[in-house]
């Protein structure tokens, strides 16, 4: 072997090596259940479960088993369940919840010690001192209970204390206690177990509102004063009428800066039933959010779907009407939305190597000098992570304008200019970031200027014509705006080869092709609503049908 062909194959061999270790996950890693592209972010992935299908059913445990490695019990841990009458503990549906975790190597995020609901009346109808001493006793004997054991690593130790206005709730505790049950209860859980992680946890807190920012003064001075809260739980049970938090990853990161810990606790996001492609790919795209908004912060340990299959789940029964919240359908098969999360935590190992179809031709209507709506035929996304959304575009020479995105085959396009020409496409977006051929061109014309103060508007109308010209009477100027005007200009175009042949009641001048019409000394002045006129007349080519057109008002 020559010198070179041997270099040549140490080269060879270097470069496996170097793919071996350097090279993201090859397809076959793509495919990983979620929780191995969670672990290599060094996020968790979890699911809520409930006891009776993970000890009846095997799909449920398997899925549960393969795809997570954090739970949290979705009723087992709740008071009701570890403390029906006082003093008495059963800690059977928990345990059962802490050793399936415990065999599969996942983490456990205790759920809940303190809220307003699932909590016996015994409970609620305590004094204030017999009140604060059962609370301090519960918390002491469940996290307790599992304070050696290091597969319960968190607590949620309050729950829901806000209302949806910001004010604390007023709840039983609230009203027996005040606002100290709050401290003392995190003083209490975290004398029970030193090491567990202890958080607040609410929902509609996602975006910054003024529940989340209630929550966010009140950590804040319960650190102050040294109460242990570590962590802050967003439940983020999301429903796809009401629109993504646009700004969840920015108050995740502003809980961060508090120095606390920032998870998702309750993941999911709700449809109006049935299901259908559409709301699948919406539905999709708020998971993916989601993911990526907890991936993007540091201080988010992870996300947790609020149970996994629409087999289960709270939200048709809370919700007549709506459900199929979650990641895999009533039959175990998994949806874009579990897609979404996968390829999210996977981070560039795409799945759906595939586009969506192209987006029919727009069309337009409604339009206005500043405004227009386009509705197209949707398309379709057939490789897995599904549509995600369109981005409308105006085609103008090397860098098209985006003017809007949409997440359904609608746009209202706002901001346009007065009597300007536009020529736009659509272009369909998959979950995967995959994104169509652009659509065919839809071509319109916004109105004339007008509506704000002295805006004005020109309509021409062809009196009489003829073979070789035409009359245009009256141009009817009328002030749209709410001030009065003292003065008007009028431009329109005149086709190829037609030229100005008289006017009256206004001062023209022609450039080219345009005309330019000024008022004359005397009707200048207009009040809102009021109008004036002026007419022309056009020699054209014999033979020639066409008129005067693109009339514009300033
Ligand atoms: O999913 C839980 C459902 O099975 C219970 O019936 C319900 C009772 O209040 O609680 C549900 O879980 C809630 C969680 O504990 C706290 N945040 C809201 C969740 C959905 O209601």
């Amino acid at each position: 072997m020559s010198v070179r062909s041997s270099s040549f194959v140490r080269v060879l061999t270097l470069v496996g090596v170097l793919a071996t270790f350097l090279l993201p996950a090859t397809s076959a890693d793509a495919s990983a259940p979620l929780r191995t592209h969670a672990a290599s972010r060094g996020k968790f992935i979890g699911a809520a479960l409930a006891t009776s299908p993970l000890s009846n059913e095997t799909s449920y445990r398997n899925i549960a088993a393969t795809e997570f490695n954090q739970v949290t019990a979705e009723n087992a841990m709740k008071w009701d369940s570890t403390e029906p009458s006082q003093g008495q503990f059963n800690f059977s549906g928990a345990d059962a919840i802490v050793n399936f975790a415990t065999q599969n190597n996942q983490q456990v995020h205790g759920h809940t010690l303190v809220w307003h609901n699932q909590t016996p009346s015994w409970v609620q109808g305590l004094s204030a001192t017999a009140m604060r001493t059962a609370m301090q006793n519960h918390i002491s004997q469940v996290v307790g209970r599992y304070a050696s054991n290091a597969t319960v690593v968190s607590w949620d130790v309050v729950n829901e204390v806000f209302d949806d206005s910001g004010n604390l709730r007023t709840s039983f505790w609230y009203n027996t206690l005040g606002q100290s049950y709050i401290a003392d209860a995190f003083r209490a859980a975290r004398a029970a177990d030193p090491d567990a992680r202890l958080c607040i946890n609410d929902y509609n807190t996602e975006g910054i509102n003024a529940k989340s920012t209630a929550i966010y003064n009140l950590v804040s001075s319960l650190r102050q004063q040294n109460v242990p809260v570590d962590c802050v739980g967003f439940q983020s049970h999301l429903a796809i009428q009401y629109g993504f938090p646009g700004d969840f990853q920015q108050n995740l990161q502003r809980f961060a800066a508090l120095g606390v810990q920032v998870r998702i606790t309750e993941l999911d996001v709700r449809i109006q039933t049935p299901r259908d492609a559409t709301k699948d790919a919406t539905q999709a795209t708020y998971y993916r959010n989601v993911v990526n908004a907890c991936l993007a912060v540091t201080a988010c340990a992870g996300v947790t779907i609020w149970g996994f299959t629409d087999k289960y789940s709270w939200v048709p029964d809370t919700f007549p009407g709506q459900g199929a919240a979650l990641i895999y359908d009533e039959s175990y098969a998994q949806k874009p939305s579990y897609t979404a999360v996968h390829d999210a935590l996977a981070g560039g190992t795409t799945t759906d190597p595939t586009p969506p179809t192209t987006p029919g031709t727009p069309s337009a209507s409604s339009i206005t000098s500043s405004s227009a709506a386009l509705t197209w035929t949707a398309s379709t996304d057939s490789g897995g992570s599904g549509l995600a959304g369109y981005d409308v575009y105006r085609e103008q020479g090397a860098t098209d304008q985006l003017l809007g995105q949409s997440t359904t085959n609608s746009i209202s396009l706002t901001g346009l200019s007065a009597s300007t020409q536009y020529q736009v496409y659509v272009r369909a977006r998959d979950g995967a970031g995959n994104v169509s051929a652009n659509s065919a061109l839809a071509t319109f014309t916004t109105t004339a200027g007008g509506g704000g103060p002295g805006g004005c508007t020109a309509v021409g109308t062809v009196q009489n014509q003829w073979n070789n010209g035409y009359v245009v009477q009256p141009v009817t100027v009328t002030n749209t705006g709410t001030s009065a005007i003292t003065g008007w200009t009028v431009t329109l175009t005149l086709p190829a080869g037609h030229t100005l042949s008289g006017s009256w009641n206004a001062v023209v001048t022609v450039s080219g092709q345009t005309v330019t019409a000024r008022n004359a000394s005397y009707n200048g002045n207009l009040a809102p609503n009021a109008s004036t006129t002026f007419g022309f007349q056009v020699s054209r080519p014999n033979g020639n049908t066409q008129t005067a057109s693109g009339y514009t008002c300033a």
